[in-house]
């Protein structure tokens, strides 16, 4: 029996499991004892990654829509010889603006690397990733606040905290690795703050339930009485941050008064939160989606940034203002994909970066695109408005995904070319493709990973390719041939080949890593970047800013701030309910297109969309436990939910999973303005009983 170790690739945790192979057939999944990050655990998605594509899988051949417009299977020569020359028919007639992508944060760094290889630099298109809907705003903070993209935490700090704040994060059912790893941790107090009753909420020592999107309130308001009672590490603020004084002029106007009103908390549950702050030896902030998803996002996270470095809890164990990624590679996205930001990082119009790339890769500037891609949303309305002509979409289910979801079904509808790269073709996306590309799973493919503690690691084949199987390389390089770019492909032939491209292009960056070898990763602990070539890995677990220098030109932290906003989208008489959205249980995976495939999870969710409502509500709307009644959003659609009837959720506040293709229906076309992720998570609504039906 072969064994071969390799990266749970659904969340960002990015387990390794070891996978046992008998006759081209997985016979047991056991996660990888010695891995540092999940040390012989998983959760229920990665054991049952050998289900992947064995209950749904398309033929192996790509399909194009007929005349009759049904798919019609052909061969892999044919498909890209007809795609490469609707893009460059397109190219010629709209230039390449009028190309797009949207790519994901789900896929080896080898392959978006190359993915943008052809569509940037050649092609002159626009790639964004599904990762919009997720980490833009943390990217955004980051870069503002310390310089570069960089979360700094290792998970060893989840055992090492004494006082850990989860801030619109619901590990238990989201992370669950982490969760096991703030129970080893026997000196912690959790505090958790979530509009919801939580499945974490449920289990932490305090629950704040403030009022949706109110955290800003809530950390100026901490940073008020932090101020006030002298609660601050005045070394760490001087010898390393900027701008501590204006930030301090701004919060004088966040008075308790102020933010108790705002956040619907009490005075005394500021002053105690405050407490739990000062009173922490190595007090760490951690956020997610809660955060991330709202239209004054960036400032809310970094809100919490400015906490953690008025208090010097930054750089030391158990520490740090930590965001949380989502997907398996949503790090590797961020900094490989050259799509925000070029390979390795730093601005396209930053010339020494500029030669550095150029040089790493052997091509001219000219043939490096220069400037960043339009964002997810500006893609999806310049499809509406007839600018942009040809689409591809690799690794996500925007049909389904994208907020006010709708949208994206009106924009497929002005396309000229429409390809759909995925593993299944029966998602809502697939099937309204142009083009599909069926390709294969992670458990067929090598390359490289990067979780949300910054660790790289190996996914590697685990089982063989069938005859006519691609991967998603093999297609990128296909299309790129078909395309013409004849020796501009010659670097980028493996996935190996592109790691050290990207090793290369990220010398001398904060992501530095050209100490680590394709030999290195496998069967290996993981590193965590940066490892610069010539250095020696002495521990497993490695944190950011332990010598209190950040990546900004004078190496201190910025303070990072605004006025708070009002709410461009106020609950109204007409709409007078909030609806929150997210994820329901471990076993749900996003749009369910893959955790279909786990038997004993998928047997226990319902088929139909539901929503969680209060009791009080639901008495008053007479609607019973599992009675389908109708959600009316204030973007003008409306979707039908069964009713799950719990006290988790707060009064004038319904909660609906993002699971099902109903909720985005509802969510609007709002995003943080800085970096352009939706607002997902606090929707004015109207719900209503359905009557007159049978
Ligand atoms: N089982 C499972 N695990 C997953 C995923 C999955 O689909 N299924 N997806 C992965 C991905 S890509 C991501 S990005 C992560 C997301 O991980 P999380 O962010 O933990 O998940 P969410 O359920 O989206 O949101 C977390 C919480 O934010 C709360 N929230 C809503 N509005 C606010 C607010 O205004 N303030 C605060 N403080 N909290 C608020 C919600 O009530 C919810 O409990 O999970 C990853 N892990
Ligand atoms: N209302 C609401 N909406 C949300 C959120 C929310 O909290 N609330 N969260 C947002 C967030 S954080 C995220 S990350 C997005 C996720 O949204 P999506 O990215 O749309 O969700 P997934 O279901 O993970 O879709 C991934 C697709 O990739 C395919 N796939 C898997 N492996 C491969 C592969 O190797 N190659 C290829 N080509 N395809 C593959 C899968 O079959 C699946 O179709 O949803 C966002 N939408
Ligand atoms: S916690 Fe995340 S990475 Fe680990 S097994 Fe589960 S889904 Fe995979
Ligand atoms: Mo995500």
């Amino acid at each position: 029996m072969k064994k071969v170790q390799s990266t749970c690739n659904v969340c960002s945790l990015a387990c390794n499991l070891d996978f046992y192979v008998e006759n081209e057939q997985i016979v047991k999944v056991i996660p990888t004892p010695h891995y540092p990050v999940n040390k012989g655990f998983s959760c229920i998605k990665g054991i049952s990654l050998d289900k992947q594509n064995t209950k749904f899988k398309p033929s192996p051949l790509p399909k194009i829509r007929n005349v009759k417009g049904e798919m019609q299977e052909t061969t892999w020569e044919e498909a890209y010889d007809y795609v490469a020359k609707k893009l460059l028919e397109i190219k010629e007639t709209y230039g390449g603006d009028s190309i797009a992508a949207i790519s994901t944060g789900q896929l080896p760094l080898e392959e978006m690397a190359l993915f943008s290889h052809v569509m940037r630099n050649f092609l002159r298109g626009h790639v964004d990733g599904n990762t919009r809907l997720c980490m833009a705003t943390s990217v955004v903070a980051h870069k503002q606040s310390f310089g570069f993209d960089a979360p700094p935490y290792t998970l060893n700090d989840f055992e090492l905290s004494d006082t850990i704040f989860l801030i619109g994060a619901n590990p238990i059912v989201t992370h669950p690795i982490i969760w096991s790893r703030i129970r080893n941790n026997p000196n912690k107090k959790v505090i958790v703050i979530d509009p919801r009753r939580s499945e974490t909420a449920q289990r932490s020592d305090y629950h704040y339930a403030l009022n949706g999107k109110t955290d800003i309130y809530l950390f100026y308001g901490l940073a008020y009485i932090l101020i006030e009672k002298d609660y601050l590490d005045h070394n760490y603020i001087e010898a390393h941050t900027e701008n501590f004084q204006g930030f301090k002029d701004l919060v004088a106007e966040y008075t308790p008064d102020v933010v108790a009103k705002e956040t619907g908390l009490s005075i005394e549950s500021l002053y105690e939160m405050a407490g739990l702050i000062h009173t922490g030896e190595r007090v760490s902030f951690w956020w997610t989606m809660g955060v991330n998803q709202g239209y004054e996002a960036v400032r809310t996270a970094q809100s919490i940034i400015n906490l953690a470095l008025m208090t010097g809890n930054m750089g030391r164990p158990g520490t740090g203002a930590n965001s949380i990624t989502g997907q398996c590679n949503a790090m590797g996205s961020r900094v490989f994909s050259n799509t925000a930001g070029l390979y390795g990082g730093g601005d396209y119009d930053n010339l020494v970066r500029r030669k550095a790339v150029c040089e790493a890769l052997q091509i001219t500037d000219e043939q490096l695109i220069n400037k960043p891609t339009l964002p997810y949303n500006a893609i999806i309305e310049k499809i509406n408005s007839g600018e942009i002509k040809a689409l591809w979409i690799v690794s996500t289910n925007p049909r389904h995904s994208w907020t006010n979801n709708t949208t994206f079904q009106e924009a497929l509808e002005k396309l000229e070319l429409f390809i759909v790269q995925d593993i299944y073709d029966d998602t809502h996306t697939s099937q309204d493709a142009g083009v599909f590309f069926p390709v294969v799973s992670g458990l067929k493919k090598t390359g490289t990973y990067i979780n949300t503690e910054r660790r790289l690691s190996a996914m590697r084949p685990v089982l063989s390719k069938a005859e006519h199987e691609k991967t998603d390389l093999e297609v990128f390089l296909g299309v790129g041939k078909a395309l013409g770019m004849g020796s501009l492909l010659d670097l980028w032939q493996t996935p190996e080949a592109i790691f050290e491209l990207m090793k290369k292009c990220s010398k001398g960056m904060p992501c530095d890593i050209t100490g680590i070898t394709y030999k290195a990763l496998e069967g290996s602990a993981g590193i965590q970047w940066p490892f610069r070539e010539g250095e020696t890995l002495e521990e497993d677990e490695r944190r950011l800013f332990e010598d209190g220098n950040y990546y900004t030109p004078s190496k201190k932290a910025k303070f990072m701030f605004d006025k708070i906003m009002d709410n461009p989208l106020p609950t109204t008489a007409e709409f007078p309910y909030i609806l929150n959205t997210g994820r329901d249980t471990v076993g749900q995976w996003h749009t369910q297109v893959r955790s279909r495939e786990i038997g004993v999870a998928e047997d226990a969710y319902a088929a139909q969309a539901y929503i969680y409502i209060h009791p009080e509500l639901a008495k008053e709307k007479g609607i019973k436990e599992n009675e389908i009644f109708e959600v009316a959003s204030i973007n003008g659609r409306t979707s039908r939910f069964a009713a799950r009837i719990t006290e988790n959720v707060t009064v004038n506040q319904l909660y609906a999973p993002m699971h099902y293709i109903e909720t985005n229906n509802l969510t609007p076309s709002l995003y943080d303005p800085f970096s352009k992720e939706p607002s997902y998570k606090t929707t004015p609504i109207n719900i209503y009983k359905i009557v007159g039906e049978c």
